[in-house]
């Protein structure tokens, strides 16, 4: 699963994409995911910069979509994006972690979330009680989030790290993250009521309907690819929707 790009990368994004694999691979039961041909790899031109992209896919018996993205603008600005889709018969969180930096310099935006997609907009108690278990944690620059945040839980942590330290702290709440989030699918059930799956298809429909408003990633990829690329991946490969009905 070694990526070329990786190598180049900002050290925690590099950090951030090795702990992720590594945790899917020592809890979930990983299978092939079919990524569109034309967009595992892709280049292309920003202000004459070239824009890299590297994804990889996976699935798992209680995830759709496990999705791994890198990316490197120049030879600077350096993407991680990561969303764990859950199936649609599962009742869980959607995992996303987006890191937005310099190489060589600083991460200007860390966050990571479980965010929840019921219809009462809480996580499952077993997650509130697992995560509410991790210390607090102080950071001397948090983020606030944008008006289409509102899909993200309370847990959602959003900073720009100002240091080492801070960069350990937000790569151990992610591993928490990720292995709260592996270990409570794991031990999940599979929803048997239709109208049960119906609000869980909702719920992913809301959370894939206000990433897809984040302007600062579109802007970034219609400079290099045009609008109506940018239109496709945004919907088929960062924010892709599960069907309405089953
Ligand atoms: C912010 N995302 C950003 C920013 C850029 C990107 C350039 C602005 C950084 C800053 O404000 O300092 C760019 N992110 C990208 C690109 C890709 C990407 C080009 O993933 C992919 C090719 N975004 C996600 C996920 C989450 C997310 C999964 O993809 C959260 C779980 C959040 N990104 C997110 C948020 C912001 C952001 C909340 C801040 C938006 C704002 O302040 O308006």
């Amino acid at each position: 699963m070694q990526s070329s790009l990786r190598s180049r990368q900002h050290h925690l994004i590099c950090q951030l994409a090795d702990c992720i694999e590594e945790i899917w691979q020592n809890y979930l039961e990983l299978s092939p995911y079919t990524i569109p041909k034309d967009l595992g790899y892709i280049e292309g031109c920003l202000d004459e910069e070239k824009l890299v992209i590297e994804n990889s896919c996976y699935q798992a018996p209680q995830f759709r979509k496990l999705h791994l993205e890198l990316a490197q603008i120049g030879n600077g600005l350096d993407i991680l994006h990561c969303v764990m889709f859950p199936n649609v018969n599962y009742n869980l969180p959607v995992f996303g972690a987006d890191l937005v930096g310099r190489k060589g310099g600083a991460i200007n935006a860390a966050i990571a979330d479980l965010s929840p997609v019921s219809p009462t907009r809480s996580l499952p108690e077993s997650y509130q009680l697992a995560l509410a278990q991790l210390p607090c944690l102080d950071f001397s620059q948090p983020r606030g989030l944008p008006e289409w945040g509102d899909i993200f839980s309370d847990f959602c942590l959003f900073v720009r790290p100002a240091n080492a330290e801070e960069e350990a702290m937000f790569l151990q709440r992610v591993r928490d993250f990720l292995t709260i989030h592996c270990q409570q699918a794991s031990a999940s059930l599979p929803l048997a009521s239709p109208e049960d799956i119906l609000a869980v298809i909702a719920g992913q429909r809301n959370y894939c309907t206000k990433q897809q408003q984040n302007d600062k990633t579109r802007r970034i990829l219609e400079k290099s690819f045009g609008a109506d690329w940018t239109e496709r991946y945004m919907t088929t490969m960062l924010f892709d929707m599960p069907m309405q009905g089953i």
